[in-house]
């Protein structure tokens, strides 16, 4: 027997693409509208040492989607920017399959913080509706100190909570 919640996490399967600067592109012919029944709120950006190295070099940004109303959804697109000051950007995109009400979550930037400056953490989101993409979008801006060279850049979900 399968409880409620594991069916969820059965459901919820994040596909985490790799660390990139391309930008989100919806298949020609939808319509894409923004979204008036679902919202994304950029909640948290801050820099941490995540892996522990000595070195406040690596960030974490939090969101949060919430949907207003029953809706008949199987895939969220969320797309996480990290935006550095010299306008240089980190991309990763998570995939939630599955519908919820809300979402928190987390996302571990490692070995990103390089520049002096303020950091700008921006969040878009898509769901795929029949033939119309809607769309939510937030950011928020933090401003990390930089020390030394980090290292190759990485990202990864550090937490990801969702509500039936
Ligand atoms: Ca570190």
């Amino acid at each position: 027997m399968i409880s409620r919640t594991t069916r969820l996490l059965l459901l919820v399967m994040i596909v985490v693409a790799s660390v990139s600067f391309v930008t989100p592109a919806s298949a020609a012919g939808r319509r894409s509208c923004r979204a008036t029944w679902f919202n994304v709120i950029a909640e948290r950006g801050e820099y941490v040492d995540l892996d522990a190295d000595g070195v406040r070099d690596d960030a974490v940004t939090g969101l949060f989607i919430e949907v207003y109303c029953p809706a008949c959804f199987t895939l969220t697109d969320v797309y996480c920017y990290l935006v550095l000051p010299s306008g240089d950007a980190y991309l990763f995109i998570v995939t939630i399959v599955g519908t919820y009400r809300h979402v928190h979550l987390n996302v571990g930037w490692y070995n990103v913080i390089t520049e002096p400056g303020w950091y700008r953490f921006l969040v878009y989101t898509e769901i795929e509706c029949g033939q119309t993409t809607y769309w939510s979008a937030d950011s928020l801006a933090f401003d990390p100190p930089t020390e030394g060279n980090p290292g190759p850049p990485l990202a990864e979900v550090l937490s990801f909570t969702a509500t039936p």
